[in-house]
């Protein structure tokens, strides 16, 4: 039996607003090129896109790392003042980037808004940030000697970045590099490249309202397969690459870049847990898993995989969650009632079978999963999100598939319910829902959640930009957006200075002819 689940098949055709297109994207850039882009939303053609080659992608490395040159001279503030412009195109471009960003990847029209704010709310943060880049002075162990520690830029930062938030992580990322002085020369995924064209557009404008000192190449962007992502991350011109996307694609970058003594920041795979105590105020939970499991179609690398809940309460929960689920609308993500929209693609689709298939066979109870709308859209695939009852953190479970599917599993005392969910190879986000003040500070404690994100009363997805953003294990270890991620882009200079007439040597070594 299905789980409910409204399935919208009224309302027009998707059908792209020509304004859409236009306002954000020069023609040249969508010029005939041999990358054929389609939404998701029906699989119809939204243009085609130029590729680089490797030799077009050193060449942009090259502009990049001369504007570097330059950039690393205007004062931090000032380039604060650049973000701040970009910011203000973001605010005026809200609704037109972020219709942009639904039709390129399928997710609700209100996430596309909120995709937008994210990049918005990172600007300003960049912004103070631009005159708070401090670094310490530190009492020296000689007379007449200080000691300082000052942040420089770093040079031309890699970023690569998922279709499935396509242009909020670049935000993350670049906001901060332009700020610390370093240029930015961005590979998006070749599933999303008009939206990563029309930020260009938006940072072209800032550029030139910006004027003289903002040199050319401080924005290069990257469209391309393959060999034009391995020549981004083996190019010695650039000393950081920050990338997110699948554990699998970090294996790759990671060596490669350290092989050259680069440095890498990685935002990988999440498999992200919510455990459920006796205490927990239900109504809340089940508010929180439904946006945490189902938005973005399951496609965050914060969404709620698996839910780990009290034997006790479990019977409970359940049910109310099923009935939340059957009230999920599924159609065109561009109409403002519906909260579900398309996965990215076929692959997606099959990869979110496979998925099942093995649930079942590992012992679990499925409800939901079946495609809908393919009579309609036979070239999009929109899917009931599902339910898998397991009886135990089975194979399927420990994996990340990137679709709506929840894995339930039951747990009798809190440290249980800790190392299950501890007991996966991916540590990005957490949560506990409780009203125990003992239950929650032991999950934020050493030995409680191993993530980088930890939450108590609100699901593992939706992360404000002023924290670090980031997680460990196969997550890759890397920070990125607020707190101090800043020095991730930047290298750390020590600096002694001898102010007295005399030169006494640290650790009161002698060496006087
Ligand atoms: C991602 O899925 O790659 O915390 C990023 C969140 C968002 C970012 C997700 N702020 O869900």
């Amino acid at each position: 039996p299905g789980m409910g689940c409204q399935v919208r098949n009224g309302g027009r055709d998707m059908t792209i607003d020509s304004r859409d297109i236009t306002d954000l994207l020069d023609p040249a850039d969508i010029a005939d090129g041999p990358l054929a882009v389609r939404s998701p939303i029906d699989g119809a053609p939204l243009g085609r896109v130029p590729l680089d080659d490797s030799a077009a992608v050193a060449a942009r490395i090259g502009r990049a790392h001369e504007a570097f040159l330059h950039w690393r001279t205007v004062p931090a503030p000032r380039r604060g003042e650049l973000i701040r412009l970009l910011g203000e195109e973001l605010r005026a471009n809200k609704q037109a980037l972020g219709r942009l960003v639904t039709l390129e990847c399928g997710k609700s029209i209100q996430e596309g808004y909120g995709e937008v704010q994210e990049m918005i709310d990172i600007c300003d943060f960049a912004v103070g940030l631009s005159r708070q880049l401090y670094g310490l002075t530190i009492a020296s162990e000689r007379p007449g000697h200080r000691m300082m520690e000052t942040w420089h830029p770093l040079g031309v930062v890699g970023v690569i970045s998922a279709f499935n938030f396509p242009v909020a992580v670049w935000s993350w990322n670049a906001a901060l590099a332009l700020v610390c002085g370093n240029p930015v020369v961005w590979k998006p995924s070749e599933k999303t490249p008009l939206t990563a064209l029309a930020c260009r557009t938006l940072f072209r404008r800032a550029v030139e309202r910006f004027g003289a000192d903002a040199p050319e190449g401080l924005l290069e962007v990257v469209i391309g397969d393959r060999a034009a992502g391995e020549a981004l991350v083996d190019d010695p011109r650039v000393p950081l690459v920050s990338a997110t996307g699948s554990t699998r694609m970090g294996r790759e970058v990671a060596p490669r870049v350290a092989a050259r003594f680069g440095r890498s920041i990685l935002e990988l795979g999440g498999n992200n847990a919510m455990i459920v105590t006796p205490a927990a105020d239900l109504d809340l939970a089940v508010r929180a898993i439904l946006f945490a499991a189902v938005g973005t179609a399951g496609q965050r690398c914060t969404t709620l995989r698996r839910l780990i809940v009290h034997v006790d309460v479990y019977d409970r929960l359940l049910p109310r969650l099923k009935a939340a689920y059957a009230q999920v609308t599924i159609g065109n993500p561009l109409e403002e009632g519906n909260l579900l929209g398309p996965l990215i693609d076929r692959g997606a689709y099959e990869a979110m079978q496979r998925a099942l298939d093995a649930a079942r066979v590992q012992g679990g109870t499925v409800t939901g999963g079946e495609r809908v709308l393919a009579e309609r859209w036979p070239d999009a695939y929109y899917v009931r999100p599902a339910i898998a009852e397991m009886r135990g953190q089975t194979a399927c479970v420990r994996e990340e598939t990137f679709a709506p599917i929840l894995y339930t599993l039951t747990y009798r005392d809190l440290d249980e319910a800790v190392a299950l969910q501890n007991a996966v190879p991916q540590g990005l986000s957490s949560c506990i829902f409780t009203n125990d003040l003992r239950e929650a500070e032991r999950f934020l404690s050493a030995a409680g959640s191993d993530c980088g994100i930890a939450n108590v009363n609100i699901g593992p997805s939706g992360a404000e930009i002023g924290g670090a953003f980031g997680g460990e294990k196969e997550t890759g270890g890397g920070r990125e957006s607020g707190s101090d991620s800043w020095k991730a882009y930047m290298r750390r200079q020590t600096a002694t200075v001898n102010y007295s007439g005399s030169l006494p040597l640290a650790q009161g070594i002698r060496f006087d002819v």
